[in-house]
């Protein structure tokens, strides 16, 4: 038995430290790493057993071609020569007949790593493809943030432990950040306040000492009159904020018509209770908001995010330890070249550009340029987890579509496949990660050789740009020497850790960066930018979402059991979540006849769902949740909740608005 220390590759934001015992190839054991100061050895309870996924009955582990109609799921097995074949031919015809606007490479966040993840483009930048706007998670929060701070780091969550008052804005800490919770619950115990801002509060409330529940989509509403009120009453930090930041004083006179009553009849806050808050918030010492993703997700989400980027700052906290904002990138890096695994440089044409929310119209046609006859999918599971589920089906049933899909596990994707092709774990391979949600940066090596014939990306590109004929010395290195020539020429973030630490990347393991100086701004001004005359609206102010025709806002709320779809193959996982659930507030059931576990029907233009509906009184009035992703084996008419969702965009970022669609409910009957 050897141990050996590695890395979580999930989209999550803690990068946790692992310890995992091997028996030759075989995972037996996989715990946190207590020397991990992020995760102090607490793992979730998805990666407490990875090797069930790692070791799975249900792994895919040769390449497959298509023998049944598209989507059937009808397979055989093949060789990777067949495969290989099979795939630049296609490509080569392609590029012959309609040229590199009609290849489409399709990634998200399988694996979070630096070479896995990225290493696909090299290859298509090699051979002009489209490039894809990836902006499924949280572009319109990190555009609403960067539009007021630029490359400032906010709070590392381990800073958390200096604030006196925290507001839990919009996020299942429980299920995506549980490291946090530890301080959340320290916090409590010595007589700090938690505050609950959310639209679905049933994991959180019982961990925070108020709940305000808001009606998605206006939470921009609730920090303008907060600041409205903090403004009024002689707590905002004026000289700070005229010392700090551009725009203040223009800023100011706005929030006049931003009342508390305005707010009400907007967020479905009462006044009394915004006003309570504003106060609380402006008496604290060093608050800290805690911010989700959730309400970036909305047609307004950017916008969302300034404003609330602005309140944490509007009383002075962030000069002071603990104060500010945590959850919207705390600096760190950058680590390593990204340019060496992505090779812009081996570009020679313009890329189309395709935005990722916008696959289905892509497969259409329907943006206004040629539809997409290849399309490649790997490290993503686009017909679980991008808007217009029967859009981009409809699309991937097309005849001259070629679709080719890099999986672990027979997805909702991989069945609508001409070929299947099997993939990695991480434990398999060599790479490094950076956290989003900590200063930190690490390297995993190779633990157990890839059962089957499961190849890596890197190893699957480096396949096909041979068979395309691409001489480039770079397609001859294998994912160690990528990772070695990385670490050879560090980046400024780890040149300036001591030589131990950088000798601790090459055995495997992380290294963390001092916590960022929150007062430095990393803006073009050296400015906080209250006014931002760079962006289309540069006052901040109230925007509407996109909403729709039909009475109840529909979003979308993580499950602790998964991870977007990861971990569907676990059946010790999902079978406690029972079926898609719609989780409505009491009074919304109540007119509409339904009580909790009867079969319901969620509509609007775009098709229907059926769930079973689960009534809470710890959601919004007007808001209806769907909780995790499912495998639509589980749904009752084969549709997922991304059946319900738009392709719209957000206000900045380009970003998904996942959370802002509506929908009617109706009884199954
Ligand atoms: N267990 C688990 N962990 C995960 C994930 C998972 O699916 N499961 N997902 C991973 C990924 S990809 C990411 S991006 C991160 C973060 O994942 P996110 O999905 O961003 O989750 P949270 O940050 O917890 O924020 C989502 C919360 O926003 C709320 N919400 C939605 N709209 C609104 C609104 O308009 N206003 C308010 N106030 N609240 C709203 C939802 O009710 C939900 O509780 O977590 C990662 N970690
Ligand atoms: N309804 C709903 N939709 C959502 C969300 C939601 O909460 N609800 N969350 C949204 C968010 S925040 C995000 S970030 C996206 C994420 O959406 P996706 O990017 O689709 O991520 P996952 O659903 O985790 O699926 C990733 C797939 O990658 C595969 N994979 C993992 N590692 C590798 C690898 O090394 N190589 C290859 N080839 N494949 C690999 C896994 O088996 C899995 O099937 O989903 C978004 N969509
Ligand atoms: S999924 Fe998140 S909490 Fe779980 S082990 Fe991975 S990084 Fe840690
Ligand atoms: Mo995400």
């Amino acid at each position: 038995m050897t141990t050996h220390k590695t890395i979580c590759p999930y989209d999550c934001p803690t990068t946790c430290g692992l310890l995992v015992e091997a028996e030759g190839d075989r995972i037996v054991k996989v715990r946190g790493d207590a020397d991990d100061p992020k995760s102090r050895g607490l793992i979730c309870r998805k990666m407490h057993h990875y090797e069930r996924s790692i070791h799975s009955q249900n792994r895919i582990l040769t390449p497959l071609k298509r023998t049944g109609a598209k989507g059937e799921g009808r397979f055989e097995p093949i060789t990777w020569d067949e495969a290989i074949d099979t795939i630049t031919t296609r490509w080569k015809r392609t590029l012959d007949e309609v040229g590199p606007d009609a290849i489409l490479p399709f990634y998200y966040s399988g694996v979070m790593s630096f070479i896995h993840r990225f290493c696909g483009d090299s290859l298509f930048n090699r051979m002009g493809a489209c490039s894809l706007v990836k902006t499924l998670c949280a572009s319109a929060k990190g555009a609403g943030y960067s539009a007021v701070m630029g490359k400032t780091g906010c709070l590392d969550p381990r800073e958390l432990a200096d604030s006196d008052f925290y507001i839990v804005w919009g996020s299942n800490m429980k299920a995506t950040r549980l490291q946090s919770m530890a301080d959340i619950v320290a916090a409590r115990k010595s007589g700090k306040r938690v505050v609950l801002i959310e639209s679905y509060a049933e994991d959180m409330a019982s961990h925070c000492d108020q709940v305000i529940l808001i009606k998605p989509g206006t939470d921009g509403a609730l920090a303008l009159a907060m600041m409205h009120v903090l403004a009024e009453e002689g707590l905002a930090d004026t000289d700070f904020l005229l010392k700090e930041a551009i725009g203040f004083e223009s800023f100011r006179e706005t929030l006049t018509s931003y009342t508390p009553e305005w707010a009400e009849g907007v967020t479905g806050v009462p006044a009394s209770v915004i006003v309570e808050l504003a106060r609380e918030f402006g008496a604290a010492s060093a608050p800290a908001i805690i911010l989700g993703s959730g309400n970036s997700r909305h047609g307004n989400g950017g916008m969302t995010v300034r404003l609330i980027t602005i309140l944490s700052a509007f009383t002075g906290a962030w000069a002071r330890p603990g104060g500010g904002l945590c959850g919207c990138g705390p600096g760190g890096g950058p680590f390593v070249d990204m340019a060496r695994i992505t090779r812009p440089d081996l570009r020679t044409n313009t890329a189309r550009k395709v935005n990722i929310n916008q696959l289905a119209s892509a497969l259409a046609g329907e943006d206004g340029q040629a539809s997409i006859r290849c399309l490649h999918i790997y490290a993503c599971n686009p017909v679980s987890t991008v808007c217009h589920q029967q859009g981009i089906v409809r699309g991937l049933l097309n005849p001259d579509l070629f679709t080719v899909v890099h999986e672990r596990f027979m997805t909702d994707t991989a069945r609508y496949a001409d070929i299947i092709l099997p993939a990695t774990f991480s434990v398999e391979q060599a790479d490094c990660y950076g956290s989003y949600g900590y200063c930190s940066f690490g390297a995993a090596r190779k633990i157990i050789s890839a059962p089957g014939e499961c190849k890596s990306n890197w190893e699957i590109f480096r396949l096909l740009a041979k068979a395309m004929g691409y001489k480039d010395s770079h397609f001859d290195r294998t994912d160690e020497e990528l990772l070695e020539e990385l670490l050879a020429h560090p980046e400024p973030d780890l040149l300036k850790l001591p030589e131990e630490a950088l000798d601790s990347l090459r055995t495997g393991g992380q290294v963390f960066t001092l916590f960022a100086d929150h007062t430095d701004w990393e803006t073009p001004s050296g400015k906080m930018m209250i006014v931002n005359d760079e962006l289309a609206t540069p006052m901040p102010q109230y925007l509407e979402n996109h909403g729709g025709e039909y009475p109840l806002r529909l979003i979308a709320a993580p499950s602790s059991a998964t991870l977007n779809s990861t971990f569907l193959e676990r059946e010790d996982l999902v079978a406690g979540r029972g079926p898609m659930t719609l989780v409505m507030h009491l009074d919304d059931a109540a007119s509409r006849g339904i009580a909790d576990g009867d079969s319901i029907v969620a509509f609007n233009e775009l098709g229907e769902v059926r769930f079973e509906a689960r009534v809470s009184s710890l959601v919004a009035r007007g808001a209806v949740v769907a909780v995790g992703v499912f495998h639509s084996g589980r749904s009752m008419n084969g549709n997922l909740v991304n059946t319900l969702h738009h392709e719209r965009l957000s206000d900045i970022g380009e970003a998904t608005t996942l959370n802002d669609n509506t929908v009617e409910v109706r009884k199954d009957l």
